[in-house]
């Protein structure tokens, strides 16, 4: 009998964990499928992956990052550290706990050079169509080779997609934006904070990107900040040249006009307003559709397509756990295709499946009710396969002390160090706060 072939679209974190768990079985003297992994970009890590490019790629694609430079991560990484490949293992010693991209790039880039996996991978490789073929029971993938400049199909057996959500930009229009006279752009297209040094901008949005930027221009110099709100304000304690204003309503050339009646001059607008899902190598019977929310629309357990259980994705939640939710849901999907674990064959159960989990994430609003609800679905899936356990709940608690930590000052909360739920040690103060740190390279932040 020959192996079966698994399709991995996306080397990014998700697209790595599926390898490392496949991996991991092999290593334990499973027999695995044989698997190919289809990555657009020239390097693994998906948003990772830092470029100054934006627009398009030196081969026209739609550039993926959606980084800057600059960014820290926005949680505390005792909240995303691997199961099996902790902190302290790839630093050789516990290292603060908010670490720019740069150094959780080397991190999780550590893991998957140990496994020994990038021969795996085809690089420089978009997928441009995906078929299912109902007499074969299987896919035909096509595929462009960048460097040979062809493209070619291939059959497998099952197809697992990890291409992202956070790359095809959500971008709103509002009246008098064409006739502006200084930068509009969208979130995914902003890279270098200093550009901004001596501007008024205005951040539209109430979300992590408007956050953030808003905080990086910020730190590196704006004159002012004004971010604007939809529905509800973020609420934080701003600096005194940070303002939140109501929602935006239209622009002139140089004065944004809100919803409250007010307005101010600005000199750059920058549109935080979130991504969407969007698979275009997807037709509709295998093309997930679906907000931006802890529950999945049509994913049985979170991973499986309910319309084709052949098909998974990883990593398409709104995410409060990254790297070891990616982990659970890889570790399960390998068993689902290694026949370790039953995936329903019967219709109902795998929607009614979905209609709960939907069900409960809808059962309240609060913060931490929605962190725990994340945490649990990890518990769920690692209780059913061989993912190193750890503590889940430790990971909540670090959640819930850094949202405090924002509420107590939203521009200090990086200084503050939590405990590793997997190796237990805490994690030291880093050296300089977050504000006075202007550069962030990995050489410098391990300086503790
Ligand atoms: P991605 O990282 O998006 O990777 C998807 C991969 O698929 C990419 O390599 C891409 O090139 C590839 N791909 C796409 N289309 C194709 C195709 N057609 N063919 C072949 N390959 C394709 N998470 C944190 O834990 N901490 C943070 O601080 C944090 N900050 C963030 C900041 C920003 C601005 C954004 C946008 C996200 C942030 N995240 C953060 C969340 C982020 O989603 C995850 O950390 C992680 O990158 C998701 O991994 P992924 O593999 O699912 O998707
Ligand atoms: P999010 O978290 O999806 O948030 C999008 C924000 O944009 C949210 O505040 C929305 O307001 C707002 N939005 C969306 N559409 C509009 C329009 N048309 N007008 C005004 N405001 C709008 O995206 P982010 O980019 O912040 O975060 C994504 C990931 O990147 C996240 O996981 C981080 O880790 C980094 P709403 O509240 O719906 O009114």
């Amino acid at each position: 009998m020959t192996a079966k072939r698994v399709a991995i679209i996306g080397a990014g974190p998700s697209g790595m964990a599926q390898m490392r768990a496949f991996q991991s079985a092999h290593q334990n003297g499973e027999e695995i499928p044989e698997i190919v992994c289809f990555e657009k970009q020239s390097n693994w890590g998906g948003l990772w992956n830092y470029t100054w490019r934006t627009g398009l790629d030196a081969h026209g694609e739609p550039v993926h990052c959606s980084m800057y430079r600059y960014l820290w991560s926005n949680g505390p990484k005792e909240g995303l550290e691997f199961a099996d490949y902790s902190f302290e293992e790839h630093f050789g010693k516990q290292i603060a706990s908010y670490p720019p991209r740069a150094v959780l790039f080397d991190y999780i880039v550590g893991r998957v050079e140990k496994a020994g996996i990038r021969d795996w991978i085809r690089f420089n490789s978009p997928i441009r169509w995906v078929r299912y073929n109902e007499a074969e029971e299987n896919f035909t993938i096509t595929v462009h080779d960048q460097i040979k400049d062809t493209t070619y199909e291939e059959d497998f057996d099952y197809v697992i997609c990890a291409s992202g959500h956070f790359s095809t930009p959500n971008v709103p229009e509002y009246d008098g934006f064409e006739s502006f006279n200084g930068r509009i752009l969208h979130a995914h297209d902003f890279r270098d904070a200093r550009e901004f040094e001596g501007k008024d901008i205005l951040v539209v949005g109430a979300s992590y990107s408007a956050e953030d930027i808003g905080s990086q221009c910020w730190k590196y110099g704006a004159k002012s900040v004004t971010s604007s709100y939809r529905t509800a304000p973020m609420g934080f304690e701003w600096p005194d040249n940070w303002d939140e204003v109501p929602a935006l309503e239209r622009v002139d050339e140089k004065t944004a006009y809100f919803k409250d009646g007010t307005s101010r001059d600005v000199d750059a607008i920058i549109l935080c307003t979130g991504y969407k899902h969007f698979f275009n190598y997807l037709p509709d019977d295998l093309r997930l559709k679906t907000a931006n929310r802890l529950a999945s629309s049509d994913l049985y357990k979170g991973v499986v397509f309910v319309k084709n259980t052949k098909m998974f994705y990883i990593g398409m939640q709104d995410q409060w756990f990254t790297f070891n939710m990616f982990d659970a849901q890889a570790w399960w999907v390998r068993d689902a295709i290694m026949g370790k674990l039953q995936v329903p064959t019967d219709m109902k159960t795998l929607t009614d499946d979905v209609k709960e989990r939907m069900e409960r994430e809808e059962a309240s609003d609060d913060v931490k009710y929605a962190i725990q609800y994340q945490g649990d679905y990890i518990k769920e899936l690692i209780a059913e396969t061989d993912y190193p356990s750890f503590d889940v709940d430790g990971a909540c608690a670090a959640f819930f002390a850094w949202k405090q930590h924002k509420m107590d000052d939203i521009m200090a909360f990086r200084d503050n160090s939590y405990r590793s739920v997997i190796t237990n040690t805490m994690a030291p103060v880093h050296h300089t706060p977050w504000k006075d740190a202007l550069d962030d390279s990995l050489e410098v932040y391990l300086q503790n």
